[in-house]
């Protein structure tokens, strides 16, 4: 029997994708910038079956729902000509980590696909056909700092000397979204009275993080990413209806975080479709930032990853 397996890893945006510019090409209305965590991944096998009416998709050890079957279905013909495979993927993540597994879920699925289809798609071109199954997943066919160039379909490395970061994860509320980001990002492009001015910033920012990363400037590259993760949740609070990921937690926490970094700045937050919150730091720096992080976060509430892979092929 044919198998092939594909690991990757979630990657979290610095500078934040939230909205299309073209719904049906995935082409998005920023440029953004993010890295892997070597923490957070999926695990992804493909294999031949003898059953040819359609594809057994495992998900997690069960039977994935008809939605996901279509899914991941219409996500495989990219790749197959007609043969029907099982697709057996399973998330690693913390237990109840709360954290989006879509990025790593199609990196893996599209690894994986390109090897058992024996495509040879390049990475930039395999990230291409990611960005349909979910538009962040392409950023995690890349290790290192990635850009996904707004209004675009290129996505690829940013080359720049290695700058050591890592990522505390603050978990606060570990369960299901209620609104998709697919959804939740297209309310705020048609409805938040700031998106534009939003968007005209983003792109600034994405390319002042960029020339930031080639000259090692960890404060410029934070104090960008807290301002663009910030202002993305201000679209989404002026959409109409109202979108709010923050839960009282959240909003507390982030208070305790700006009294900490009103006395010294060595880190750095950002926060995605949800109410977790995510702390970037200088690897170098990790011990102090616990520390000082462990004075109102519990410890099975702080989760700690460095920077990992791309996604890869696995034995
Ligand atoms: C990001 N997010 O840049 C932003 C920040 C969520 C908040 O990319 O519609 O699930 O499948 O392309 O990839 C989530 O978007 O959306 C996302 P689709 P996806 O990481």
């Amino acid at each position: 029997m044919k198998t092939v397996t594909a690991k990757a890893h979630i990657n979290i945006a610095l500078s934040k994708y939230w909205g299309k510019q073209d719904v049906a090409l995935v082409y998005p209305t920023t440029t953004s910038i993010s890295f892997t965590l070597d923490k957070f991944y999926t695990i992804t096998s493909i294999m031949s079956q003898a059953q040819q009416d359609e594809h057994t998709i495992i998900i997690n050890d069960e039977v994935a729902s008809p939605l996901d079957v279509a899914k991941v279905s219409r996500f495989l013909d990219y790749f197959s000509d007609g043969e029907k495979v099982k697709v057996v993927s399973k998330n690693y993540v913390p237990t109840k980590a709360g954290l989006a597994s879509s990025a790593s879920a199609y990196a893996a699925l599209a690894v994986a696909a390109n090897a058992y289809f024996e495509k040879h798609y390049s990475p930039e071109k395999l990230a291409q056909i990611t960005r349909f199954g979910s538009g962040s997943a392409s950023r995690s066919l890349f290790k290192n700092f990635v850009k996904w160039e707004a209004n675009s379909d290129r996505i690829s490395m940013i080359e720049a000397p290695i700058m050591k970061v890592g990522m505390f994860v603050i978990m606060i509320d570990a369960s299901e979204k209620k609104l998709a980001s697919r959804e939740a990002m297209e309310v705020s492009k048609k409805t938040s009275w700031m998106y534009d001015a939003w968007v005209s910033r983003a792109l600034k920012q994405a390319e002042q993080m960029e020339a930031a990363l080639k000259v090692g400037d960890f404060h410029t590259l934070g104090s960008l990413a807290q301002d663009n993760a910030m202002g993305m949740h201000m679209t989404m609070m002026s959409s109409h209806p109202s979108i709010i990921y923050f839960q009282p937690q959240t909003i507390a926490m982030l208070h305790k975080l700006l009294e900490l970094q009103a006395q010294s700045l060595d880190f750095y937050f950002t926060m995605d479709a949800g109410p977790n919150i995510k702390i970037l730091v200088l690897e170098k720096d990790k011990a102090q930032v616990e520390a000082k992080l462990r004075q109102f976060v519990s410890a099975d509430q702080l989760i700690y990853s460095s920077m990992g892979r791309e996604a890869h092929l696995i034995d």
